[in-house]
Parts: C-alpha cells; structure tokens; sequence
C-alpha cells in the first residue's frame, strides 16, 4: 500500500504542469485591517510583502468584495502634520526585500466598505502586482490600537 501510494504520488508529480511557471516570488504575511465603526466610509490595512526574486515589483493596485475601491497610500509630513497620500505609480518591493506596510507609513485604504469591519472577521483582498499577478489575501480584522500612535486614523480624508 504504501509503495502504491509513493508511486500514485510520483505520478501526480508528473501530471502537474512545470513549477516554475506557477511558483511566484512574492508572498505576505501578516495582513490586517482595523475595525471600523458602521457607517464608516473608509478603512485601512497593513500587510508584509517580501519579493524573493532577483528583480524588483510594484504592487499597482489592490481590490476587495468588501470595498467599493481600495488605494495604496503613503504618509507624508507636510507643515508639520502627517498627512495620507495616494502612491499613484504604486508601491515597489525591493529585489530581495520586504515592504511592511503599517500605521504612520504605506497603507491601503479601503473605501466605502459595504459593512463594518468587526474585529475578528476576516476582510478577503486581491492585491495586484506588476506582470497581471494577484494575491489573494485574506486581511484580519484586528485593533491594535495600542501601536497606532501617529497612525492613520486621527487624519481627515
Ligand atoms: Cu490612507
């Protein structure tokens, strides 16, 4: 049994196409939103994304069932207060290196959220790199509100 088993294995090994054109060189960790009040019209999240390759990506654009659109920001001071901006052109990821998207720093926004984010609820997201490659990633709904100082909320849209 267990031979036939080991030889069922190698042949679904074969059947499978080539890794190589499947295998990408991006991957995340941590993903996390904050809990938004109902009504709320906008959210964020925060994820690490590490780019095992030897070339650089950008991260263009990321999409949710949950929001009516989704933006990657930035946090730039201006006139002493930190203030969000859009990174139009997105977000690189180093070769080699990780981006960590947190409060105070790069974010994505979510906006007109279709329902409150409930701490503990997972928010399903498509983040969309260069090459037509996306990521689904499942973002936790989780208040970390003690590490939010200088963060994102306390800023108007
Ligand atoms: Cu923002």
């Amino acid at each position: 049994m267990r031979s036939m088993l080991a030889l069922l294995g190698i042949t679904l090994a074969l059947a499978l196409p080539a890794a190589p054109v499947l295998a990408s060189d991006l991957s995340v960790s941590d993903p996390w939103a904050r809990p938004t009040p109902p009504g709320s019209r906008v959210g964020a999240g925060y994820v690490q994304i590490l780019n095992g390759g030897d070339s650089a990506r950008r991260l263009l654009s990321a999409e949710s069932p949950l929001a009516g659109s989704m933006e990657i920001h930035t946090m730039i001071e201006e006139d002493g207060m930190m203030r969000m901006r859009k990174l139009a052109e997105g977000l690189e990821i180093p070769a080699g290196g990780r981006v960590e998207l947190k409060p105070g720093a790069e974010h994505l926004m979510f906006f007109s959220p279709t329902q409150a984010f409930v701490e503990g609820e997972t928010i399903p997201v498509t983040l969309i790199f260069d090459g037509e490659e996306r990521l689904e990633v499942p973002f936790i709904v989780s208040d970390r509100s003690g590490r939010m100082h200088g963060g994102h909320g306390a800023h108007a849209h």
